[in-house]
């Protein structure tokens, strides 16, 4: 039995085409299933539906041996116990930091980030030498700013409008992001034939994607 973790949404929405191309075909619509586990058209291959943040970590302790994870959340988690394969090239956005239209960082004092990106932020504020203090948040970071909760916010950003639409702008560029496909360290020797096999054909499909 081989397992995919996948998350609803725009990466569930995304990934669909290039199993399908893989020759993975989901047996339901995981937007209207309330089940989270999946058959597909391979009586060994089942797609687990979770949380997006949880990818890597069904992954890193092999209870998925296969998922598809943002940048973001791997860089989030640190990638232990598991190896980032392919680019998918999909569910492209920006992490930046994001500030309140027109308004500086204040000069004395530690700055204030809010952001679910908790070790991210650390690191990049710490690389650039800056003392900050984060505020883990589990999601609506642009409100930080606006209360007064947070100086700066760590975030991912595509369009930029709901920056926009919250008088945000965004300010440094971190890294940009897409989705990967990840595999957890054991599966890959234990179940090396098939895994390579569907690496290979997912390759394949982002190739002529
Ligand atoms: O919703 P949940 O808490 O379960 O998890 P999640 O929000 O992490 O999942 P989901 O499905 O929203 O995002 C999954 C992955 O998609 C992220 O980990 C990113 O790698 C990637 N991705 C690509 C994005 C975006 N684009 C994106 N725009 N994730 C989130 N957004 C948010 C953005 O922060 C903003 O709030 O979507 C909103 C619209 O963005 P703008 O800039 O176009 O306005
Ligand atoms: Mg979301």
């Amino acid at each position: 039995m081989i397992t995919i973790a996948l998350s609803k949404g725009r990466i569930f929405k995304e990934t669909l085409p290039l199993l399908a191309a893989a020759d993975i075909v989901s047996a339901e619509d995981p937007e209207s299933s309330r089940k989270l586990i999946l058959d597909t058209n391979h009586e060994d291959i089942k797609l687990l539906i979770i949380r997006a943040t949880d990818v890597p970590t069904y992954v890193q302790f092999g209870a998925a041996d296969l998922g598809v994870a943002g940048k973001d959340v791997l860089m989030e988690h640190g990638g232990e116990g598991l190896y980032e394969l392919v680019d998918l090239n999909i569910a492209k956005c920006r992490l930046m930091t994001a500030g309140l239209v027109g308004q500086a960082a204040p000069v004395n004092g530690r700055l204030r980030i809010a952001t679910k990106f908790v070790n991210v932020a650390k690191q990049y504020f710490e690389s650039r030498g800056e003392q900050v203090e984060v505020i883990k948040l589990y999601g609506s970071m642009e409100l930080g700013p606006i209360v007064g909760l947070a100086d700066l916010i760590v975030d991912v950003v595509d369009t930029g409008n709901t920056l926009k639409a919250n008088g945000l702008e965004p300010r440094d560029h971190i890294a940009d992001i897409s989705s990967r496909l990840v595999v957890n360290r054991a599966s890959m020797k234990m179940k090396h034939q098939q895994i390579s096999n569907i690496i290979d054909n997912i390759r394949a499909a982002v190739a002529n994607a």
